[in-house]
């Protein structure tokens, strides 16, 4: 049977000819070659985290501390990656995250990312913030798996709007993101004055959106600035309270699963307030610098909500050994952020399926070298914790 583990081979058998992969398989030196030849504006737009980067450090110590505990002699020779979730099948307990922009990393944007992942069967979840219109998207994915995330904004019809444009396009599951109301403290940002929306870039869904348009004095291209105005104006609200989400419900048919989840009690709200999951997360430590990590937020709100809602996870997964650990802690399936943005925007298309392949190839065979087959067997016992 075929493996993700088998990329291993595939890599040391190209090298009997003299070849080794384009791009690093350590998702540090990906990151440090992406801070090497890209442009300094976008890679600080994705490298950069919010205030003194302290959360997006606490992300990754926070995976580090928790060390896996291998067991022996269990049987993993054939193993099996599906996983289950939210009434879907996929190959891995893997999404990639919504990142929005993401022209600034490579011309092809967002329609590429997403080929590369309806390749593998990881489904992709689009940013409402994206560089390509939701459509254009969708038609470059074919019937994969797509999910939409939506920056919840202050006009009810363009949300409306999104929400049935989503729809008619294919799009499955509703991720709606709770921590970006506003725009966060950014230094690597703020010391370059660099903020594409402000160049329309990063508006597509918005100035092709009928909803959007009615609220313009005069069509996009005859005064794109002011178009930006009303984008920047309506983007978040910080108004929304857990009462507010009725309307969302309302509004969307399938799976509605809330990004930016890290107390306890508000995973209970969100059970109460009849969505499917929540993905624990900090944005990546974009939002708020000094907050939790969001692994060790992570078994609180699996304890919380773990038999209401599917419990998904991103913030600091880098390696298929943190895919492992996040599933230990609760999650049910992992987001890939930035890993992904990096291999893509030093690679394209090519440069997201090397990301996905590795971190999958590393986490069959993490489960297979600690004694699973299957990722649903994986528990916190499989975990020790070190100070
Ligand atoms: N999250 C969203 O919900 N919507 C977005 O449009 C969005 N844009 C992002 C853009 C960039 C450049 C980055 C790095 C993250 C963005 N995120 C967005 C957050 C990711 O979905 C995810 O939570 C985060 O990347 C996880 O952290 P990690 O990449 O450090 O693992």
């Amino acid at each position: 049977a075929q493996h993700w583990a088998d990329f291993q081979y595939e890599i040391y058998l190209n090298g009997t000819t003299g070849a080794v992969p384009r791009l690093p398989t350590d998702p540090s030196r990906l990151e440090e070659l992406a801070e090497h030849r890209l442009g300094p504006g976008p890679v600080g737009y994705v490298a950069g985290s919010a205030g003194d980067g302290s959360t997006a450090r606490a992300n990754q110590a926070a995976l580090d501390r928790h060390r896996i505990v291998p067991r022996m002699l269990r049987d993993v020779h054939a193993r099996d990656l599906t996983t289950e979730l939210l009434g879907r099948t996929l190959p891995a307990p893997l999404a990639l995250a919504p990142v929005g922009v993401l022209s600034i990393m490579h011309p092809d944007a967002e329609s590429a990312a997403a080929r590369a992942a309806a390749a593998r069967g990881v489904p992709y979840i689009l940013s409402s913030a994206s560089s390509t219109p939701l459509e254009q998207v969708a038609e470059a994915m074919g019937d994969a798996e797509r999910w939409f995330q939506l920056y919840w904004g202050k006009d009810r019809e363009v949300t409306r709007s999104f929400l049935g444009r989503a729809q008619a396009s294919g799009y499955s599951v509703l991720v709606v993101t709770l921590d970006t109301p506003l725009l966060a403290w950014r230094p690597r940002d703020l010391d370059q004055a660099y903020l594409p929306f402000l160049h329309g870039v990063g508006t597509a869904n918005y100035v092709t959106d009928p909803a959007f348009r009615a609220g313009l004095a005069k069509p996009v291209h005859e005064d794109p600035n002011a178009a930006v105005m009303h984008f920047l104006g309506l983007f978040g609200d910080a108004g929304h309270t857990w009462p507010d989400l009725a309307f969302l419900r309302e509004h969307w048919d399938g799976p509605i699963v809330l990004k930016g989840v890290l107390h306890p009690d508000d995973a209970r709200l969100a059970a109460d307030a009849g969505v499917d999951g929540v993905v624990v997360s900090n944005h990546g430590g974009r939002q708020v610098a000094g907050s939790i990590a969001a692994a060790d937020a992570l078994p609180g709100v699996a304890d919380a909500v773990g038999d209401r809602l599917t419990v998904l996870f991103d913030s600091g997964v880098r390696t298929g050994a943190d895919v492992f650990k996040a599933l230990a802690l609760g999650a049910r399936a992992v987001l890939l952020g930035r890993p992904y943005v990096y291999g893509f925007g030093l690679d394209g298309e090519a440069g997201v399926d090397h990301v996905i392949r590795c971190v999958l190839a590393e986490f069959d065979l993490t489960l297979a070298l600690s004694g699973h087959a299957r990722p649903d067997t994986v528990t916190r016992a499989d975990l020790a914790e070190t100070a």
